[in-house]
C-alpha cells in the first residue's frame, strides 16, 4: 500500500477518526448499491423515484414491497471484512465517529457502536400519518426474488406504516446530522468508504473535513468526484483494501493516547 512514511505516522497519531460509508461498504455482503440497476418488479424504476413520500402516497404497495424485499436481503446478509475492519479500528484509535448513509444494520452487527445513520434505518418503521413507531413481525420476510406489491400494515390511527428511512425531499435527522458535521469539523482523519458522494447534504461532509485540514482517504473501486481531492486515494473493494489499511497503519501499533477496547472486535480482521 503506497502511503508515505510521513502520512503513515500522521495517520497513526490521529486523535479523532471519522469513517463515512455508503452503499459500497455493504456491496460485498450482497446488498445492491443505489448505482446497481433495480431488478424484478422495480427494474423500470430509478431508486430515487421509489424512495420518496410521493411514490409511497401514489403506490404504497409497490414501495412497501420494495422495502420488504430489501429488508429480507439485509437480514439474510452478514457483515463483510470492511465492516469488521471498521469495528476493529474503533479499538485502535482514541476516538472514532462512524457516519453512514446506509439503512442496513451491518455496521452494528460487526460490532460498531453509536453508528450515526444519516438516512435512517430499515429496521425502524413508523406511521406515515401520526409518526407513531411500529414494530415488524419477528423473523425474516419471505419475499419472491423478483419482488411483489405488498400492502403496508396499518397504524391504530388508520395510517399506513412506512419504512424508517429518510426519503428524497425529507430532512435528515437533526441529532445525527449535527453530530456528523461536528465530527467532520473536528477530526484529524476522514475515511470515505464506498460512496459516490452524490446525495446532498451528506456528500458535503468530505469537503468539510478537507477544509479543516484533515487527512482524507477514499476507498472505492470506481472513480468519484473525490479522486483528485482526497489526500490518499485507494482504488479497490473495501473488503480487501480496508483490512489492509487498518493493519498497515494501526495494526498492532496501539496509538499513543491508548485505545479503547470494543466488545465485538476480539478477532482481528483477516489481512
Ligand atoms: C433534502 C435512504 C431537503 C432511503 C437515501 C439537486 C442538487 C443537489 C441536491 C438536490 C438536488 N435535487 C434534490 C436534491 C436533494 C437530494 C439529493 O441530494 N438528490 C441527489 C440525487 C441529487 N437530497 C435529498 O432529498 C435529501 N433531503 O434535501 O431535504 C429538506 C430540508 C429541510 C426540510 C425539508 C426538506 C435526502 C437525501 C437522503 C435520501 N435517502 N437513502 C433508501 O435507502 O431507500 S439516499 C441513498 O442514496 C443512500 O442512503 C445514499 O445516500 C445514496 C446512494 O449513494 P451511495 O451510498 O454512495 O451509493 P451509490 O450506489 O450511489 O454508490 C455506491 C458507491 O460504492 C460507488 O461509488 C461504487 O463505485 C462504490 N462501490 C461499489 N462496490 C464497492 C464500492 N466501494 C467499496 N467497495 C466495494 N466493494
Ligand atoms: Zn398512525
Amino acid at each position: 500500500m503506497d502511503i508515505s512514511e510521513d502520512l503513515l505516522n500522521t495517520l497513526r497519531k490521529a486523535g479523532h477518526v471519522v469513517v463515512f460509508t455508503g452503499a459500497g461498504v455493504s456491496a460485498e455482503s450482497g446488498i445492491p448499491t443505489f448505482r446497481d440497476a433495480l431488478t424484478g418488479l422495480w427494474e423500470h424504476f430509478d431508486a430515487k423515484e421509489l424512495a420518496t413520500p410521493d411514490a409511497f402516497s401514489r403506490n404504497p404497495a409497490l414501495v412497501w414491497g420494495w422495502y420488504e424485499w430489501r429488508r429480507m436481503k439485509v437480514l439474510r446478509a452478514q457483515p463483510n471484512s470492511a465492516h469488521l475492519a471498521i469495528a476493529m479500528l474503533e479499538t485502535l484509535v482514541p476516538r472514532l465517529t462512524l457516519v453512514t448513509q446506509n439503512v442496513d444494520d451491518l455496521h452494528e452487527r460487526a460490532g460498531s457502536r453509536d453508528v450515526l445513520h444519516l438516512h435512517g434505518s430499515i429496521n425502524r418503521p413508523f406511521c406515515f400519518v401520526c409518526r407513531l413507531p411500529a414494530i415488524y413481525p419477528a423473523g425474516i420476510p419471505v419475499e419472491p426474488d423478483g419482488g411483489r406489491r405488498l400492502e403496508p400494515p396499518r397504524c391504530k390511527c388508520g395510517g399506513r406504516i412506512r419504512p424508517g428511512v429518510v426519503w428524497f425531499g425529507e430532512p435528515l435527522p437533526d441529532n445525527e446530522w449535527s453530530a456528523a458535521n461536528d465530527a467532520a469539523n473536528q477530526c484529524d482523519v476522514f475515511l470515505c468508504i464506498g460512496t459516490s458522494s452524490l446525495v446532498q447534504p451528506a456528500a458535503r461532509l468530505p469537503t468539510v473535513a478537507m477544509q479543516r485540514g484533515a487527512i482524507t482517504v477514499q476507498v472505492n473501486p470506481n472513480p468519484t468526484s473525490l479522486d483528485d481531492r482526497v489526500t490518499i486515494n485507494l482504488p479497490g473493494p473495501a473488503g480487501q483494501v480496508l483490512p489492509r489499511l487498518v493493519e498497515t497503519v494501526w495494526g498492532g501499533a496501539k496509538s499513543q493516547e491508548g485505545a479503547t477496547s470494543a466488545p465485538g472486535a476480539a478477532s482481528s480482521p483477516s489481512p
